[in-house]
């Protein structure tokens, strides 16, 4: 395992936003990008895919522990989820790349993620058929989180402040580019691939139970009741807040004394950023950006 070597307060490791393929983008996510779309796909990779904030590491986590929770208690003390499920297309100074890690996982299946919208997604995984698991988190709630999230990392573009930030969400100048194409285009990817399975982040949360049996269904496992109860006592918020292995304390550019990365796990955390004002604007440019009414989010549950 390869870890950061320069020392994040020495350096100003924040990068700039620009355009690429019509999507913003920073360059710890493109300078990659050749390799990364030569990445070759196994038929039982299983892809996790999301735009950032929406739930991944907590999937991510899920799925670990439901194929390795088993087999492998050692992995589960002494290895960060980051590095079982490595992140697709970053290229950090001084770390292995997600792409190198990916293709040297020992474990089958292979667990990646990726936040690259749909358009994106290297070739192989869709001609290997590779189950798909997009998981999707309300507007509001995940701009909240993404902005605590841009605060505490230095891998990120700086936030600026809240008013601006909200601006910026609206009009996708975020890395990974605008939420509204994210989730709307690997919604519409469902329609003709079959082996997406779509989750909310709100469903999740409302009852991870249900949820993990949809997943299973969708993965064709079918794990014991002791074995289902023991993943969901793993993944549930606060387990993962104090579980070194997945609350992601170990990663360097992280500064959690600005904020944690498992910060508050909750739907309706946007009431508590969002004056009545800037809620009534988002709303309505909400309602103008979401064009396709087969696809509903829940702010509150
Ligand atoms: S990243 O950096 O894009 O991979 O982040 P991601 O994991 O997608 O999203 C982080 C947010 O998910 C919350 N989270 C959880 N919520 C509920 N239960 C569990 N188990 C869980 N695990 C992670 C995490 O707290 C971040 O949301 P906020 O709103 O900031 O707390």
């Amino acid at each position: 395992m390869i870890r950061l070597s320069v020392d994040p307060d020495k350096m100003d490791l924040r990068p700039e936003l620009f355009d690429f393929h019509g999507v913003s983008m920073t360059h710890y996510f493109t300078d990659n990008w050749e390799n990364v779309q030569k990445f070759q796909a196994r038929p039982d990779d299983i892809l996790i895919a999301t735009y950032p904030k929406a739930g991944t590491t907590w999937v991510s986590y899920m799925l670990d522990l439901l194929y390795f929770g088993q087999t492998s208690p050692e992995r589960q003390t002494s290895i960060p989820i980051y590095d079982r499920v490595p992140f697709l297309e970053i290229m950090l100074p001084s770390m292995a790349t997600g792409k190198d890690q990916a293709d040297n996982l020992p474990t089958s299946p292979r667990l990646i993620k990726t936040h690259f919208p749909v358009q994106f997604v290297p070739q192989s995984f869709w001609e290997q058929n590779c189950k798909i698991i997009y998981v999707a988190r309300n507007a509001k709630d995940n701009m909240v989180s993404y902005f605590h999230f841009d605060r505490m990392n230095d891998v990120q573009p700086r936030p600026g402040d809240w008013i601006s930030y909200i601006h910026r969400f609206k009009e996708g100048k975020m890395a990974f580019g605008s939420w509204y194409d994210h989730v709307g285009n690997w919604w519409k990817k469902k329609k003709t691939y079959s082996n997406l399975h779509y989750m909310f982040y709100e469903d999740l949360t409302e009852d991870t139970g249900r949820e993990i049996d949809k997943l299973c269904s969708f993965l064709g496992l079918s794990p014991s009741v002791e074995e289902k109860q023991r993943v969901m006592g793993g993944v549930q918020f606060d387990n993962m807040k104090k579980n070194s292995m997945a609350n992601y304390s170990t990663l360097p550019v992280m500064d959690f004394k600005i904020s944690p990365f498992m910060r508050k796990g909750k739907v309706g955390d946007w009431k508590d950023h969002f004056t009545v004002a800037q809620n009534e604007e988002f709303d309505e440019h909400y309602r103008k950006m979401m064009k396709d009414p087969t696809l509903q989010f829940r702010t509150e549950i």
